[in-house]
């Protein structure tokens, strides 16, 4: 009998990244994080916490070095397994700043001039646009094109920067072919855009300074039952979905997030009930997903030696897939050769 040859089939790809910029969100949680989670069995996993992109806005060096050491144990603590995904922190591996500024030039100061996220941030912080807030993309498409990422998983707002990834990697595969995967974003379903509990026009954000409009990932359960009993809703008192109902519909949005239902079974388990019942049940669902999150990341944070140890050798198995892009990037765009 002939044994079959089975080739191996090399997995996908997928990068993604978060800022170490503050305490992460429900948002950063259901818009991203709990993807990077739930693919890590089918995909080839490298996930970054991304330091050089913080300091785009201004940070305490202190506060910024303790927040990269909780963003690193809430990703463990939230289930990535370093035995199956690489966990990276970005300023270890050099190769992203280098691609960064080759990237640079092959990107244009208008298409980098229309990001969304370059216009608010300025807005938001008019005393520092710095040259870096607006190179940002670039650093972005270099994290992602080093490790040749078929699919990148992130929340809504982060579209228009993979559009623009995208844009420099065709670009570059027209002029040197086969440089770069051209990769996809993977926006979730239900979560991509988690918004404010007291502005529901506006995305959860964690420097937002009114501390009830987001959740951390890491709030104690009556802070996360006080938020939703306090988030903003409407005068209708109809649990559905609806024309001028962002806030129910941000609620309906995560309920659904947390528990895998339809906005569809989520209105009929709230037919005839008010909205005080329905904020309890979403608070109530939220703290249970949330819970064994705080107490794996209340075990990982009292060990630095473990989560030392899981970064470094994560950047160091990172930075040597990444060495091998950027070989072919700098023997491409005509710089000499160490060997020749
Ligand atoms: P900052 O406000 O400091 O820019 P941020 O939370 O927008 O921070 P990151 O921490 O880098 O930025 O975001 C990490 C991931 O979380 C990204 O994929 C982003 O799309 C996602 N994300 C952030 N906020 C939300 C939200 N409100 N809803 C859904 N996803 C979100
Ligand atoms: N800009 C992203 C964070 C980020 C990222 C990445 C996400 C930096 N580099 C690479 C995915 C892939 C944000 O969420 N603000």
């Amino acid at each position: 009998m002939s044994e079959t040859n089975t080739v191996p089939v090399r997995k996908k790809r997928i990068y993604s990244g978060i800022q170490p910029s503050g305490m992460l969100t429900l948002g950063n949680y259901l818009g991203a994080l709990k993807n990077w989670v739930a693919m890590q069995e089918e995909y080839d996993g490298i996930y970054g916490v991304m330091d050089l992109h913080a300091i785009t806005v201004r940070q305490e060096p202190a506060k910024l070095r303790q927040q990269i050491y909780t963003t690193c144990a809430l990703l463990l603590a939230i289930g990535l397994d370093p035995a199956k995904s690489i966990l990276m922190v970005q300023s270890f591996v050099p190769a992203h700043a280098e691609l960064a500024w080759i990237l640079g030039c092959y990107t244009q100061f208008g298409e980098l001039s229309r990001m969304t996220q370059f216009k608010d941030k300025s807005q938001k912080h008019p005393e520092n646009i710095n040259a870096g807030l607006f190179t940002y993309p670039a650093l972005m498409a270099a994290d992602i094109l080093l490790y040749q990422a078929d699919l990148v998983p992130v929340g809504a707002d982060q579209k228009q920067h993979l559009e623009i990834t995208r844009d420099i990697a065709v670009r570059m595969n027209n002029l040197y072919s086969g440089l770069f995967t051209v990769p996809d974003p993977y926006i979730p379903p239900a979560g991509a855009r988690v918004m404010s509990l007291q502005d529901p026009a506006k995305k959860m954000s964690k420097s937002d300074e009114n501390v009830n409009a987001w959740v951390a990932i890491l709030d104690k359960p009556e802070d996360v039952m006080r938020k939703f009993k306090r988030a903003v809703t409407d005068s209708e008192a109809r649990v559905c979905v609806g024309e001028g109902k962002d806030g129910v519909n941000n609620l309906i949005g995560i309920y659904a997030a947390v528990t895998g239902r339809t906005a569809q079974q989520i209105e009929a388990e709230f037919e005839g009930k008010g909205y005080g019942d329905f904020k309890t049940a979403v608070g109530e669902a939220v703290v249970e997903t949330l819970r064994p999150v705080r107490e794996a990341y209340d075990r990982l944070i009292a060990d630095k030696g473990y989560l030392m140890s899981v970064y470094k050798e994560g950047s160091e198995r990172a930075a040597r897939l990444a060495a091998r892009t950027l070989a072919k990037v700098r023997k491409k765009v005509g710089f000499v050769l160490e060997d020749k």
